[in-house]
């Protein structure tokens, strides 16, 4: 009887964690990069967002703080870009938003398009809004999480208060 009721239990167990596995939809951290912002291209970028349904969590606008740059973009510091990059990322305010829904974290990545914006296609957001500037640095308009753990560690950088 005992051992029935803990096989009993397990089962339940387990349904319930498929069920809430399936319930907590993934969270990707977007960036509207100051060109973006600049442009007035904020309202676009999250119409694409909430048109393809991902929900927003979280938007504020913000001047990147140098130690959040250091953070955000660590994987890349001593590549020739980095330097150019943290400059461009501090010329002015962005605009840094929290989406959810199951698979955004690459359904943004797919909205986004290619880090060139050259050559990302039509129809995303770096392939529609976005063009080759001549500076040291790509201007691509958005930033998206690229996996999981570097969504966790964004959101937590850019939003402490969800981390
Ligand atoms: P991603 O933003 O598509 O994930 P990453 O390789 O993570 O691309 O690079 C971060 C950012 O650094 C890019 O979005 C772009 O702004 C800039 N960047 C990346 N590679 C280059 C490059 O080769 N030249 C100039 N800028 C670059
Ligand atoms: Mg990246």
């Amino acid at each position: 009887m005992l051992d029935h009721t803990a096989a009993a239990d397990t089962v339940m167990t387990d349904r319930l964690e498929r069920v809430t596995a399936h319930e907590h939809p993934e969270r990707s951290l977007v960036l509207i990069k100051p060109d973006g912002f600049r442009r007035g291209l904020t309202g676009e970028v999250v119409r694409r967002i909430e048109a393809k349904g991902y929900v927003l969590v979280a938007v504020t606008v913000t001047q990147a703080q140098p130690e959040q740059l250091a953070a955000h973009y660590a994987e890349h510091e001593g590549k020739p870009f980095y330097e150019p990059l943290v400059e461009f990322m501090s010329s002015g305010p962005l605009a840094a938003a929290v989406i959810e829904g199951h698979g955004c974290i690459a359904g943004f990545r797919a909205l986004a398009g290619a880090t060139d914006p050259t050559a990302a296609l039509p129809g995303t957001i770096r392939g529609d809004l976005a063009r080759d500037w001549g500076g040291a640095v790509q201007q691509n308009i958005v930033h998206g999480s690229d996996s999981p753990e570097s969504a966790a560690r964004e959101i937590g950088i850019w939003f402490p208060e969800l981390g």
